[in-house]
C-alpha cells in the first residue's frame, strides 16, 4: 500500500516498512525533489509529539514550569470557559487569535483557516498583519505600484521560463540560493530549478558563497546591510554612461528625476568603500547590466532588516533608470531566491480552501510586534501612516505557528508572555511554544488525516491521504474546534453540517478548475494535473502598454508624496541610504537565514536536519580567518552573545562566509534547560536578534542580521534537552 501526500517542501509517497515504520519517497515526476523529505518519516513518532492534552502547573512562570495530562473533555472545558470568559469580561479583542506560523500543507486542515474561521464566528478576535517574511516590501510596495502592483511582485512575477528565454543578465541581491527554493507555501508537486540552468547569466550578491544557484557561478561578495549603497552606485553609473532611459522614468515613473538628482555623489567610488565591492567591479556590473536585458531581483532577506523598506525600493528603482520594467525578461523581481513560488506559474481560478468570514474586530497589530503589544497594551504604535492602540491581549491562541522559535529577542518575548491571563496552544510537538502555554492540545500531522494539497501555480492537486493513525490521543484541529463550537452554541455555523470528510468533497466540487474528474476518480488517482496553467507572465507588462497602476499618480512612485506626508525621517518619501550598525571591535555579523535542513523548526529532531547538526547543535559557519584570530577549530562547541542573549552552536569554518560575518540559520528548538551556561543550548539565532520593526512605516521583522561576539565554550558542555517532553505524572 502507497499513499500520496505533500508538504510544504513537495508532494511525496508514503509506504509501510516491514518494521511497521514509514517510508518516504518523492512524488514520481518531481524533477528536482527537496532533501527536506528525509525529516518526515522518523518525527511522526518521535518522543517530542504531544501524546494527550496537557496543563501547566503554575509555579515558576511560563517557560519553566511543568505539565500535567488530563481528559479531552476537561481541557474543551477549560478552553471553552476561558474563551467565554475573556469575551463576556473584557471584550472580544481581548483574545489575540493572530496565530502566526505556516503549520502544514493542506488546504483544508490549514491550522490558521481553521483557528480563524472558529474565533471570528465566536465574535472576533485581534489579529495581526502582513508577514515575517516580506513584511516591509508589503507595505512599502502598495505606496510604489498600487495594491494590484504590489500583489504582481510579491505573489506572481515574471515567469523563470520567460527569464529563462530571455533574460541576458540576473542581478540577484540576497542570492538565488536553491534549498530556499523547495519551499512554496501549500508545496509544490513539481520542484523545478531554473536558475540552476542559468550558467553565466546570473551574478549573486551576497555576504555568502553559498548563495549561489549552484555550485559554480559568480559571486560578488558584499557587506552585510550595504546592498542600497550599491544600487545607487550603480544608478549613479548608468547615469554617467549615458544609459539611464530618461523616457522611461520621464513616462513610467514619478521621481525619477529627483532619484537621479539622489545618486549624483553615490560614486561607485563611495560604494566600494561601504560595501567592500571594488570600484571597478561596480563600473563593470554597471555596464554588463545595460548592454542586454537585465532582470535585478531583490531576496526577501534584505528587507528582514532595519530599514528594510529601502532595499527593495532602492532595487526597483534601479530597474527603472536602466528601464525595462514590463519587458520579458527585464526588470525587476523579489524573492527569487525566496521560494519556488515566485515566478513559478499561475492558475486563472483560486484554491480549494477552508472557507473564511468576517473577523468583527478591528483591532490588529503589524506582525511581529506581538512582544510590544504584550508588554504595552494600551499604548500607541504607529503604522503605515496611521496611529494605533496596542489592545489589551488577556488571552493568546496559538495554532500553527512557533513564536518561539520565529520571534526576535526571545528573552524578551518569554517575559512578554507572563502577561495574559490564559495562553492556548495546538501542537503535534513539544516545541518551545508549546511550553509556554497553559493548555496544550495534541493535534494530528497531515500524514494523520485526509485532505487537499496544492499551492498558487501549482502542477497538480494531490490527494493528501492518510496513512499512519493519530499519534495517542491527538486530534484533528477541524474536531477540535467543533467541539469547542458545540460547547460555546456555534457548531453549527462553523461545521455547517459537515464532518472533515464531506468539507474534502465540498471544496472539490465548488472548486473552479475545469475540466475536473469526480472526486472519487481523483481520490483514486492521488493527483490531478491542474487544468489551464500559464507560465508566460511578464510583469508589468500591461502597464507597460498603457494600462495605469493603482498608485496616486498611475504611475511608479519612485517619489511617493503619501509616504513622504507620514513624516518618518527613517523612511522619507524615496529611496535613501542609510547606513546599518557598524560592529564594534571584536564582533561579527550574523546572517540568521533559513535553514537549508528543514522549515523554520518543523521537524528538527528528523533524519536530514539532525544530520546537519554540529557537535550536537546548530552550526555556525565563520571565516577560518576569524575563527582562528578567536582560537576557534572546527568542531568546536562555541558561544554566541550579545547583550540580549547567548547561545550554543557548534562551529563550522569555511570561506563561503565572508571575513567579519558568521551565519547561523534560524529553527533549533530553543533550548533554555542551561540558562547558567547560554540562554539557548541549540543554537537558535533569535535568543540573540534585536526586537525592532523595521521603521514606523512598515514595523516589519528585522531578524536576518544582528551583531555578535563568539568564543569558544570552555568547560562543560550542557545536554541538548529541547526534544524532552516535560511533562510530569
Ligand atoms: N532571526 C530570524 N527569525 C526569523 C526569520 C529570519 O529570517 N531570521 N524568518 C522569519 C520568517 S520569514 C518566518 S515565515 C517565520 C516562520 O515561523 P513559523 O511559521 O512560526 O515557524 P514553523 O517552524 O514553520 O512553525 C510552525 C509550527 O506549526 C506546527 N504545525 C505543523 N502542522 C500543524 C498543524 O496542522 N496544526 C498545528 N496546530 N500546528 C502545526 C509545527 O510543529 C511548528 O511548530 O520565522 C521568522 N523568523
Ligand atoms: N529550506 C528552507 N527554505 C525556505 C524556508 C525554510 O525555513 N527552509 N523558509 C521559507 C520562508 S518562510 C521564506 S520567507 C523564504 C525567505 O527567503 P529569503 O529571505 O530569501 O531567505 P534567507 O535564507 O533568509 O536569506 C537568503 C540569503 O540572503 C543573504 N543576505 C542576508 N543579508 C543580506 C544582505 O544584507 N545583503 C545581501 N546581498 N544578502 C543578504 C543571506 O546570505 C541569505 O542566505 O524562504 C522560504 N524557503
Ligand atoms: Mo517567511
Amino acid at each position: 500500500m502507497e499513499w500520496t501526500s505533500s508538504s510544504h517542501w513537495g508532494a511525496f509517497r508514503v509506504s509501510r516498512t516491514a518494521e511497521g515504520g514509514l517510508d518516504v519517497v518523492p512524488r514520481p515526476g518531481d524533477p528536482e525533489p527537496a532533501p527536506l523529505l528525509g525529516n518526515i518519516a522518523g518525527a511522526q513518532r518521535h518522543r517530542s509529539r504531544v501524546a494527550r492534552p496537557a496543563i501547566r502547573r503554575r509555579s515558576q512562570g511560563r517557560g519553566y514550569d511543568s505539565y500535567e495530562e488530563v481528559a479531552w473533555d476537561d481541557a474543551l472545558d477549560l478552553v471553552a470557559e476561558a474563551l467565554h470568559d475573556t469575551r463576556t469580561t473584557h471584550g472580544h479583542n481581548a483574545i489575540f487569535g493572530g496565530s502566526y506560523g505556516w503549520a502544514s500543507a493542506g488546504r483544508f486542515h490549514h491550522a490558521q483557516s481553521q483557528l480563524h474561521r472558529f474565533l471570528a464566528l465566536g465574535g472576533g478576535y485581534t489579529r495581526s498583519r502582513n508577514t515575517y517574511s516580506f513584511g516591509a516590501s508589503e507595505v512599502v510596495l502598495p505606496h510604489i505600484v498600487g495594491r494590484r502592483g504590489a500583489y504582481g511582485v510579491l505573489s506572481q512575477g515574471t515567469d523563470w521560463p520567460v527569464v529563462a528565454a530571455h533574460t541576458d543578465l540576473i542581478v540577484a541581491f540576497g542570492g538565488l540560493r536553491r534549498s530556499t527554493r523547495y519551499v512554496t507555501p501549500g508545496g509544490r508537486a513539481t520542484n523545478k530549478s531554473y536558475p540552476g540552468r542559468m550558467r553565466g547569466r546570473v551574478v549573486s550578491i551576497s555576504p555568502l558563497r553559498d548563495d549561489r544557484p549552484g555550485p559554480e557561478g559568480e559571486w560578488l561578495p558584499i557587506r552585510p546591510g550595504t546592498d542600497v549603497a550599491l544600487m545607487l552606485a550603480l544608478a549613479h553609473q548608468l547615469v554617467a554612461d549615458g544609459q539611464a532611459d530618461l523616457d522611461f522614468l520621464a513616462r513610467f515613473t514619478v521621481g525619477g528625476e529627483r532619484f537621479l538628482e539622489s545618486v549624483q555623489t553615490r560614486t561607485p567610488e563611495w560604494a566600494a568603500g561601504v560595501c567592500g565591492i571594488g570600484k571597478s567591479a561596480i563600473v563593470e556590473l554597471a555596464r554588463r547590466m545595460a548592454a542586454g536585458r537585465t532582470f535585478i531581483t531583490v531576496s526577501w532577506s534584505l528587507q528582514r532588516a532595519p530599514n528594510g523598506e529601502q532595499p527593495m525600493w532602492a532595487g526597483l528603482a534601479l530597474a527603472a533608470v536602466l528601464g525595462q520594467i514590463g519587458l520579458p525578461g527585464g526588470g525587476f523581481g523579489h524573492g527569487y531566491g525566496s521560494t519556488g513560488g515566485v515566478g513559478g506559474g499561475r492558475l486563472p481560478y483560486g484554491l480549494p480552501a477552508f472557507p473564511q468570514v468576517m473577523n468583527p474586530v478591528t483591532d490588529f497589530i503589524p506582525v511581529a510586534r506581538i512582544a510590544d503589544m504584550l508588554l504595552h497594551p494600551g499604548e500607541p504604535f504607529d503604522y503605515d501612516g496611521g496611529g494605533y492602540t496596542y489592545p489589551d491581549a488577556k488571552l493568546v491562541y496559538w495554532a500553527g505557528g512557533n513564536p518561539f522559535h520565529h520571534h526576535q529577542d526571545l528573552t524578551r518575548l518569554r517575559r512578554a508572555f507572563q502577561r495574559p491571563r490564559t495562553v492556548i496552544v495546538h501542537e503535534p510537538f513539544w516545541t518551545a511554544t508549546a511550553r509556554h502555554a497553559d493548555i496544550v492540545l495534541p493535534v494530528t500531522t497531515t500524514l494523520e488525516r485526509d485532505d487537499l494539497g496544492i499551492s498558487h501555480g501549482d502542477t497538480h492537486l494531490i490527494a493528501m491521504k492518510q496513512a499512519d493513525e493519530p499519534y495517542e490521543q491527538a486530534r484533528d484541529e477541524y474536531d477540535i474546534f467543533a467541539a469547542l463550537a458545540g460547547r460555546l452554541g456555534y457548531a453549527d455555523a462553523f461545521t455547517q453540517g459537515r464532518t472533515s470528510g464531506q468539507w474534502l468533497r465540498h471544496l472539490y466540487d465548488r472548486w473552479r478548475a475545469e475540466p475536473k474528474k469526480p472526486f472519487d476518480e481523483f481520490w483514486a488517482d492521488g493527483e490531478m494535473a491542474t487544468p489551464d496553467r500559464r507560465e508566460d507572465t511578464v510583469l508589468f507588462s500591461e502597464f507597460r502598454a498603457g494600462k495605469p497602476l493603482d498608485t496616486p499618480s498611475g504611475r511608479i512612485e519612485l517619489f511617493s508624496a503619501t509616504v513622504a506626508g507620514f513624516g518618518y525621517p527613517e523612511c522619507p518619501g524615496h529611496p535613501v541610504w542609510i547606513a546599518p550598525r557598524e560592529p564594534a571591535s571584536g564582533e561579527l555579523v550574523l546572517i540568521c537565514n533559513q535553514p537549508g535542513t528543514r522549515l523554520h523548526s518543523q521537524l528538527d529532531m528528523g533524519a536530514f536536519s539532525q544530520a546537519g547538526k554540529r557537535s550536537g547543535r546548530e552550526p555556525v559557519r565563520l571565516n577560518p580567518a576569524d575563527a582562528a584570530a578567536r582560537g576557534i577549530t572546527e568542531g568546536d562547541v562555541v558561544r554566541l552573545h550579545n547583550e540580549r542573549g547567548s547561545v550554543l552552536a557548534g562551529a563550522v569554518l569555511s570561506d563561503d562566509c565572508t571575513p567579519g560575518v558568521a551565519q547561523l540559520s534560524t529553527g533549533a528548538w530553543w533550548d533554555a534547560s542551561a540558562p547558567d551556561v547560554a540562554t539557548c543550548v541549540h543554537g537558535n539565532p533569535n535568543a540573540l536578534t534585536t526586537d525592532i520593526g523595521t521603521s514606523r512605516l512598515a514595523q516589519g521583522c528585522t531578524g536576518q542580521l544582528t551583531w555578535v561576539e563568539i568564543t569558544r565554550l570552555d568547560g562543560p558542555v550542557p545536554p541538548v534537552r529541547a526534544y524532552d517532553p516535560p511533562v510530569r505524572s
